[in-house]
Order: structure tokens, then C-alpha cells, then sequence
């Protein structure tokens, strides 16, 4: 049988000449023509978000779930530098409860630093080959390399991940990286969201093709905030100085969590692709139809109404961005990571850029991309990293840069 996914690969645009964006959803005009003040922003920037829920993540529920949280180990790694601590946060509803496993890296005896957050793909068990770290016992995508079988990870992940954490370096620079497993938050498979965070939840519009109810992507960007929920509560954390950080479709999660709680400092979004920082008017790379066909979880029912559709939407790429203003977001992009469109991702930048200028602060003026491996814009940021669709120890420098400089101001 064939492949639907390679079918749909082999129809993808990848030619610049044939991109007609039409005209973009101006994202400092309200719903009635109206031009937004610099003194409209915030409650504009509310009625963004509530377009952005509408027609693509979805809402999350405004119930608040019970959370408890228990330091369950620690230990010392990286000769001394390095502070690790596993926490594992507990949600319960009256329809049931969850764990998620948090895993906090800090500089040794230091308070009160910096600190950058995100999900992780395999398990924290596989950022670093540490066998103290504990394994997920959730559901987890088969991968022979990384040894997932029947759905469940094992020894053999340890330390597979760890080119994309950088822990050693990042504690080197005095801050805190702190990761959990994504699939702990919400399975990453259609099911119907019959288990994960939707399913403590189960009166908020549960069925896959409700127009408005939150998606996986929501799901995880929620999970974030009460992890940041138990972040800000540790010694080593400067609550006012925490980023989130996400790779791919976890830069998707990362882009919305930055949008919808604004106690992340800094937002930062790497090769997010489709759905996340690339313009979804540019049809270059995945598409709108390609997204919700492989993944119908991810975004809300509303969102297939666009597929071959995209001029429609209310919003694009860069509503996201503007809705993050004024805190300061960064986007990275990689030079042969195609699919995802790293010129889409620049530009989404580039157009939120008004709404940063009209607050009084710089972004991305230019409406050409730099250069590989140089680092641009204001208090929205931009590089493009030679090489494939990965976060690396470049990209981790370059946050870590902009961060600590957003952080100084
Ligand atoms: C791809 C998907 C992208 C991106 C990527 C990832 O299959 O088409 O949108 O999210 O997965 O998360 O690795």
C-alpha cells in the first residue's frame, strides 16, 4: 500500500515563483476596520487570541485542574556543576488525574537564574545517558533507534536525544534548562483524546471534529503552563525570567504557550513549520491540508476549513508572532529544513514587526532573511543554522544570547 504521506510530499511546493500570498490579515485592524493605538494593544490582542483559538489550536478549558507537585530525586552531574532534580507534577480532576515527569538542570548552588523550558520528543531519560534519570511509562511512537517497542520506551533511549540538550552548556552560562516528556501531557496519536490531558477534561467538547475544542498542540502549550506552574515555585528559578522553548511540532506548542501565558518572558520557536512560525499563505513546503490530514489532532475542527484554503483564514503566521508583543520572541529556522518554509518563518517576524514598532520596540525590518548563522532583529530575533531540521548546541547559543540580553533590559 501506498504511503498517503509520501504521496502528499511529492505535490509540495518548493518553488518561490509560484507563492501569491494576497493580502495578509492586518494585525493592528480590529474586526470592525478600526487602526489599534499603541493604548488598544492589550485588549486587541485578546480578541487575537480569541480568533487564533477559534480557527486554529482551539480553547482550552477554563476549569483549573488540582496540581501537587513532589521532588522524587536528585542528584549531581557534569563534575559539579550541574544540580539535577526530578519532579513529578500531579493533575487530578474529578474525571481523573495524570503525572508528568519534570526533569530541572541548574547551575550547582546558584538562585534565582534564568531558566528555559520545553517539551522533549523521547523521554527525559533521553537528553542525557544519566541512570538515575526515569524512563516515561506512557505511550511513546515506536522507534527502533531509540529503542521504543510496543509503544514504550527503554534502557536503550538513554542519552539518544542529547545533542538537542545541551545541559552542560547551558549551566555553563549560568541558567536553568528544564524538560519534560511531551507524550506524559498528551499522546501524540489520534485517539479520539480519549487519554492524555483532554481526558481530565471530558465535558470540554471532546469529539475530533468539534469546530473550537483544543487540539494536541493546545494540550501540550497548556501542560507548559503548569509546569511553569512548579518552575517558578524552585530556588534556582527567577520566576520573571523563564523562556519556553520548543522544536518542530513543540515549537508549535512553544509559539502558543508563549501567546497564551504571559508570564514566559521570552518565547522561542525552532523550525515550528507549518501550523507554527511559516506563513501558511506562502504554500511552500507543508501545507494547511497536509498538516490536518497527517495529524487531525493537532488544531481545532474550524482549522480543516482551510485546507487549500489558506487565504481565508483570519489570521496567518505572523498573528501568532504579534500576539506574544511586546515580550520578546525569537524564531530559528534551518537551511535545508525545507518543509518547514524558513523564509515563511522569517517572514512572520517581518509582518508582526508594526505591532512590535507601534510598542516602542525593533524586530525583523528587513523583508529579506539573513544569511545563514547570523543572528538578526530586535525584540523579535532570527537566525537561520546551516544544516537539517535539529536543535543544536548553535541554536541553544543563539537563545541563550537573546535571552539573557531581553533579560538584562
Ligand atoms: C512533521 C510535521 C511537521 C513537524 C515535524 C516534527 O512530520 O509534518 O509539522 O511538526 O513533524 O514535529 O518533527
Amino acid at each position: 500500500m501506498s504511503d498517503p504521506l509520501i504521496a502528499q510530499r511529492k505535490d509540495v511546493n518548493y518553488d518561490e515563483g509560484k507563492i501569491d500570498i494576497g493580502v495578509l490579515p492586518d494585525p493592528l485592524v480590529s474586526k470592525v476596520g478600526k487602526r489599534i493605538t499603541a493604548k488598544e494593544w492589550d485588549s486587541h490582542r485578546l480578541e487575537l487570541l480569541r480568533t487564533l483559538s477559534e480557527h486554529q489550536f482551539g480553547f482550552a478549558p477554563t476549569e483549573v485542574a488540582d496540581l501537587s507537585w513532589k521532588v522524587v530525586e536528585e542528584g549531581i552531574m557534569n563534575e559539579g556543576l550541574t544540580k539535577r532534580q526530578q519532579i513529578v507534577v500531579h493533575l487530578q480532576t474529578v474525571a481523573g488525574s495524570m503525572d508528568i515527569d519534570l526533569i530541572v538542570f541548574s547551575p550547582a548552588n546558584k538562585t534565582k537564574c534564568g531558566a528555559f523550558l520545553g517539551l522533549n520528543f523521547q523521554g527525559n531519560h533521553s537528553i542525557d545517558s544519566d541512570k538515575a534519570i526515569r524512563i516515561p511509562s506512557t505511550w511513546m511512537r515506536n522507534n527502533a533507534e531509540s529503542g521504543v517497542s510496543e509503544n514504550r520506551a527503554t534502557e536503550t533511549g538513554r542519552g539518544q536525544q542529547s545533542r538537542r540538550w545541551p545541559i552542560r552548556e547551558i549551566n555553563e552560562r549560568g541558567f536553568v534548562v528544564a524538560t519534560a516528556y511531551y507524550g506524559d501531557i498528551d499522546p501524540d496519536f489520534d485517539d479520539g483524546f480519549k487519554n492524555g490531558v483532554h481526558s481530565l477534561f471530558p465535558s470540554h467538547k471532546p469529539d475530533i471534529d468539534h469546530p473550537d475544542r483544543w487540539g494536541s498542540i493546545a494540550g501540550w502549550s497548556w501542560g507548559l503552563s503548569r509546569l511553569l506552574d512548579v518552575l517558578i515555585q524552585q530556588p534556582s528559578v527567577d520566576p520573571t525570567k523563564v523562556a519556553v522553548v520548543g522544536h518542530s511540532r513543540l515549537g508549535k506548542a512553544s509559539l502558543w504557550a508563549g501567546a497564551t501565558d504571559p508570564r514566559f518572558s521570552v518565547v522561542i520557536s525552532n523550525n515550528s513549520g507549518c501550523g507554527g512560525a511559516a506563513l501558511e499563505r506562502r504554500n511552500f513546503g507543508e501545507t494547511v491540508a497536509i498538516i490536518n490530514t497527517s495529524f487531525p489532532h493537532w488544531f481545532c475542527g474550524n482549522f480543516k476549513k482551510y485546507n487549500k484554503n489558506e487565504k481565508e483564514l483570519p489570521h496567518d503566521a505572523h498573528t501568532l508572532i504579534s500576539v506574544i508583543a511586546p515580550r520578546p520572541v525569537y524564531i530559528a529556522s534551518a537551511t535545508e529544513d525545507t518543509w518547514a518554509d524558513p523564509k515563511g518563518e522569517y517572514l512572520s517576524g517581518h509582518y508582526a514587526t508594526p505591532v512590535y514598532q507601534l510598542l516602542g520596540y525593533d524586530g525583523l525590518v528587513s523583508s529579506n532573511p539573513p544569511e545563514p548563522e547570523v543572528s538578526v532583529g530586535g525584540r523579535i530575533g532570527y537566525h537561520v543554522r546551516t544544516g537539517p531540521h535539529d536543535i543544536l548546541s548553535y541554536d541553544w547559543q543563539r537563545f541563550m544570547d537573546f535571552s539573557d540580553k531581553s533579560w538584562k533590559k
